[in-house]
């Protein structure tokens, strides 16, 4: 975990210097209508054993690292046990912690210690500079009960 702390914050450290290119380039491209992530796997309702493999998908864009300006692409964050950024929030990066992974690398997938017990998982896109679309992209919520 540590490592992966440190790795997310030197992309965020890179991804800054973009910005400002970045919202222009977001008003120049919009999202395609019908783009969405998903969480491939745990299924909605499952019960499962910690540690927690959850992979990622995405249809309607592609998926660049943080830092990279394309036109309709994005980085995945996984969201877990909180509620996805919403209102004046979305106007910023995701923030980095234990409730928000982000996956500047471009990474599809992930392993994520749980605790026993009821877990929420959500997936939310991020532009160059790691901050949500407008509208923002969000997978449906995968509730998983951890044995
Ligand atoms: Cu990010």
């Amino acid at each position: 975990m540590a490592f992966f702390k440190s790795a997310a914050l030197a992309t965020t450290l890179l991804a800054s210097a973009f910005v400002f290119s970045a919202h222009a380039e977001d008003a120049a491209n919009p999202w395609p209508e019908g783009a969405k992530p998903y969480i491939i796997s745990p299924a909605d309702g499952a019960t499962v054993k910690s540690p927690v493999t959850v992979i990622f998908g995405l249809k309607g864009l592609g998926v660049a690292p943080a830092g990279v300006e394309k036109p309709k692409t994005g980085h995945h964050h996984l969201l877990i046990d909180t509620a996805a950024p919403s209102g004046e929030d979305l106007g910023f990066a995701i923030p980095t912690d234990d409730n928000h992974k982000h996956f500047g690398g471009g990474q599809t997938e992930t392993t994520i210690e749980l605790t026993p017990g009821k877990h929420t998982l959500q997936l939310m896109m991020g532009d160059a500079a790691h901050v949500p679309h407008h509208p923002p992209l969000v997978s449906d919520v995968v509730t998983i009960t951890v044995e």
